[in-house]
């Protein structure tokens, strides 16, 4: 090493010995020579999509996909997004000694990985000291929360540690498992599918230790709670709890080990309740050792597990009707547990479970339920129930995650938002079409930055913009969403609406106001051909993504997400401590009435877009390779119905507009340098010059390249790969040179 040193200044001699450069560079770095490198880019395919000579046609982007999947090269750039592809099967990609190859590198000098863009976003924080987010998004089960943990994996590992700072690192990874037993749940599409969005902020202070965090979530999917699809599960934790909990506890908590036990977990009966790739019980161990970590006590853990087990219980609460038709409860020994787990007066909550109450003119109206009313009364408190300690949940780890000294030092702040990918289901309903409606936002947010970006840095630049064309999606979001005419606004309108408001009322009112928008269509106005595919009781939207039909049955129900009042005051009165926090009383005085679920959901997205906005953005767009849940499986058609609707032609185009490439001129004349004369072994210019003398050497023609304020743009893939081989030669030349020195010594 020291005669190397001797021979070489430091930094040639980092260049000999780290030989990788963007189209060259084997999956585990290493080395490859001219020719093999040459095959390899045949047989590997380019690793950033702006290199593609036929940038234009979607064969060849789809093709450069194959054939990296193939070789288990499941990451690609589009200049700075990475495009990922679920692999399916675990790959040797994520190790320490990995992480630690891409701290500190520069974007270009590795192969593509998610450890890029966090280490880049963090760099930028650090540099910068401007806030970063990075958004994952992709269709169900791409890969986005499995892209989530793994960056976290390689904060937690490479950024600087200190005693409080691990506490720290161990309770953002840790809040991980409980929040997916509470929220994940296993679908059609996703054994592990997220039934809730979550944006996670992480703080880092001014030595980039990561010392705080803090979680948003978004609109869990209740209806699971007491509901499930053929095929699918409730909620991981029931399960988790059945097989992993201790005989001592499941007594306690009333519980039988089997799950056929329990309505609200064998709805779909014929469905397989334990899959191949779900084991409860060890999960079951991990939650329980996550629930310490983030500092539960074990009274804490007893109180959210009686609010579990009260759930299985209600739904086994049965009822039969009376001479008059009233609904009466048959199932006393559930009364009984519920009065203990959940901690109200068995009586009361008997009572309430039958009745309703409402309040007119300050005067109490008791009236009896019939048994799909009290089925009803049942179904909403469980929902309630689940729902709410979901939120109390996650306000815990947000308080587990604050940063203890806020105000004393000024902390950067970098997000990662996991959000539920576009869905499309045999049946489709309120759930899908806010999970698809916030996809929607995403998509938007993605054009405008982009867009807005790439325009920016021309301008920056002082070169000239060439327009788009793109598809913008605003026109959906607007559909959705726009005051007074969006699907929202008259969704909250029949809701409000006293009187005979139903589903189909709802379907009418819709059918009239959006009847001319290209993207809205139901049975009434489509044409007879497509008619048939329409039901009475669906619409159908023209999503970027693709078509959704949804069926309005039960839209009314879920954006109301009524619970009555009389069941609202029982838990109002719950000495269970997290019940109690969760209830509020000043729900029952309050007058105004709640916001509509789909309405909340609309503000709570409005919120997010806007953290986003001010935030530097960078973006991991996943990719499902196939719905077998498959490894090795390039379902072709798939995955060009996403690489269409994650607009990755457009934002290639985008990217592509004019310049292919572009580097900063300190980066280009770094690696190039070597290649002219003048340059070599240093330049004492600027670094503009440098590259400016360093182009003219190479031939460059003017057509070729264009000099920008800060970086040089380069129009053709060609020109820079005529480049790199010279480099490559270059380098081998060298490496002989340094062979005959070395037998020169000896
Ligand atoms: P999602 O978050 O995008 O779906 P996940 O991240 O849960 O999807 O991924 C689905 C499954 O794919 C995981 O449980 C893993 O088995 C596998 N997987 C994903 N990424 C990788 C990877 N990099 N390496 C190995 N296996 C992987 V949803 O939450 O449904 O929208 O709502
Ligand atoms: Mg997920």
């Amino acid at each position: 090493i020291y005669l190397l040193c001797r021979n070489f200044p430091c930094r040639q001699l980092s260049h000999l010995v780290h030989i990788s450069s963007p189209c060259f560079t084997g999956a585990n770095g290493i080395r490859l020579t001219m020719e093999s490198a040459l095959t390899a880019r045949d047989r590997v395919g380019v690793q950033d999509f702006v290199l593609l000579e036929n940038f234009t046609s979607e064969a060849a982007f789809i093709e450069n996909l194959r054939k990296r999947f193939k070789e288990n090269l499941i990451y690609t750039y589009i200049g700075s997004v990475l495009v990922s592809v679920n692999p399916y099967k675990e790959l040797e990609i994520y190790s320490k000694q990995n992480m630690e190859r891409y701290r500190g590198v520069s974007f270009y000098e590795v192969s593509p990985h998610l450890y890029a863009i966090a280490d880049n976003s963090y760099r930028s924080l650090r540099t910068e000291r401007k806030d970063q987010c990075i958004l994952i998004s992709g269709e169900s089960g791409a890969g986005k929360t499995e892209a989530t943990k793994k960056i976290l994996q390689y904060y937690a590992v490479t950024c600087p540690a200190s005693q409080q700072v691990e506490t720290v690192k161990d309770r953002l990874l840790q809040s991980n498992p409980v929040l997916e037993a509470f929220g994940n749940a296993k679908t059609l599409r996703n054994d592990n599918s997220s039934r809730f969005g979550k944006y996670m902020d992480v703080q880092f202070d001014y030595r980039g230790a990561p010392v705080g965090g803090h979680i948003l979530n978004y609109l869990l999917e209740k209806s699971r709670v007491v509901h499930q699809n053929h095929g699918e599960r409730n909620f991981h934790i029931f399960y988790q709890l059945l097989e992993g909990g201790e005989e001592d506890l499941l007594r306690r908590l009333g519980l039988e080990k089997n799950p056929q036990q329990y309505h609200y977990l064998c709805c779909s009966v014929i469905a397989p309740i334990y899959s191949h790739s779900i084991n409860d019980k060890n999960d079951w161990k991990i939650v329980r050792r996550a629930l310490s970590v983030i500092s539960f006590k074990d009274n804490e853990v007893e109180d959210l597990l009686s609010i579990v087990a009260s759930v299985l219980h209600l739904g086994n609460v049965q009822f039969a009707a009376d001479e008059q038709g009233n609904a009466q409860v048959t199932t006393e020994n559930q009364i009984k547990y519920l009065a203990r787990l959940l901690a109200v007066e068995g009586s009361v909550l008997r009572d309430a479970l039958i009745h309703k109450k409402i309040i007119a003119k300050g005067e109490e109206l008791i009236s009896p339920l019939n048994l799909e009313q009290a089925a009803y009364a049942r179904d909403a408190l469980a929902k309630a129930i689940y729902g709410r300690t979901f939120s109390w949940l996650v306000n815990k780890v947000n308080k587990s995650l604050a940063y203890e000294f806020p105000g004393w030092r000024s902390t950067t702040v970098l997000g990662l938002l996991d959000i539920y990918g576009f869905e499309v289901f045999q049946h489709n309903s309120f759930e899908q079409f806010c999970i698809n409606y916030c996809n929607e936002k995403l998509q938007q947010l993605f054009i405008e930055l982009t867009l807005k970006s790439e325009q920016e840095e021309y301008e920056a630049e002082g070169i000239a913009w060439e327009p788009v064309q793109y598809f913008n999606n605003k026109i959906i979001c607007d559909l959705v969403e726009e005051k007074f005419k969006g699907i929202i606004s008259i969704l909250d309108e029949e809701c409000l609406r006293p009187g005979d408001a139903t589903d189909t009322t709802f379907l009418e009112k819709l059918e009239e106001t959006v009847k001319n928008h290209p993207h809205f269509l139901t049975h009434k106005l489509a044409d007879q051909k497509t008619r048939k595919s329409l039901g009475r009781e669906e619409f159908r939207l023209l999503h970027y993504a693709g078509e959704v039909t949804y069926s309005v049955a039960g839209f009314l129900d879920k954006n109301n997400d009524l619970l009555f009042r009389n069941l609202k005051e029982t838990m109002c009165n719950s000495e269970n401590p997290i019940i109690n926090q969760c209830f509020d009383r000043t729900e029952l005085t309050d007058k105004k009435r709640p916001e509509t679920a789909a309405t909340q959901f609309k503000n709570s997205l409005s919120k997010l877009m806007e953290i986003l906005m001010s935030k530097e953005p960078s973006y991991i767009r996943c990719i499902k390779p196939n719905d077998a849940k498959q490894a090795d499986r390039f379902d072709e058609v798939l995955i060009r119905h996403q690489v269409k609707y994650l607009g990755l032609m457009e934002n290639l185009r985008v990217r592509r507009a004019g310049f292919a490439y572009r580097r900063k001129y300190e980066v280009f004349l770094q690696r190039y340098k070597s290649l002219c004369p003048e340059t070599w072994p240093t330049w004492d210019g600027r670094p503009h010059d440098g590259v400016a003398v360093l182009v003219k050497h190479l031939g460059y023609k003017q057509e070729e390249y264009k000099m920008g304020r800060t970086k040089i743009f380069i129009r053709f893939p060609k020109t820079l790969f005529a480049t790199e081989d010279a480099l490559e030669v270059r380098k081998q030349s060298l490496a002989t040179k340094m062979q005959a020195t070395w037998r020169g010594f000896y």
